[in-house]
């Protein structure tokens, strides 16, 4: 009788302790997905079709084309075309050696942090139709 007592509570507690197992692994693997939508939430997006001529008149080649951020905001670009496009200080033919993203391919992601006061133009080496600013203030 001891023994069937014995080996039914060590049943229960290996089937709970397997539960609580499964049902961590579910919940770590949902918890990090979910975060790192959160990140990679971009600020600014390369549209589809910014490959081609037209996007620049309404100011859609970087979306937002303009965008203002306080002193030491890290900024997020993502690719969402399926041509590259880069994300690169300066204009086309003149560029600074600020920032460059090099070719971005769909789905690709750049980050820059800007630590000085100002307007800073950034271009597409591919596309010179493509152009965008970022406005960086004194606020934090
Ligand atoms: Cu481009």
């Amino acid at each position: 009788m001891r023994i069937v007592i014995l080996s039914v509570v060590v049943s229960l507690v290996v089937i709970s302790l397997v539960s609580v197992l499964l049902l961590s692994t579910l919940y770590t693997e949902d918890a990090p997905s979910v975060v790192t939508d959160i990140i990679q939430e971009p600020d600014i997006v390369m549209p589809t079709k910014s490959s081609r001529p037209g996007c620049e008149e309404d100011n859609a080649c970087y979306i937002p084309d303009v965008l203002s951020i306080p002193l030491g905001y890290t900024i997020t670009w993502e690719n969402q075309d399926a041509a590259f496009h880069s994300v690169t200080s300066g204009v086309y033919g003149n560029a600074t050696d600020l920032f460059d993203s090099g070719h971005m391919e769909y789905d690709q992601t750049f980050t820059y942090t800007f630590e000085y006061v100002g307007s800073f133009l950034y271009h597409c080496t591919l596309h010179p139709w493509m152009n965008g600013t970022i406005l960086v203030t004194e606020e934090r």
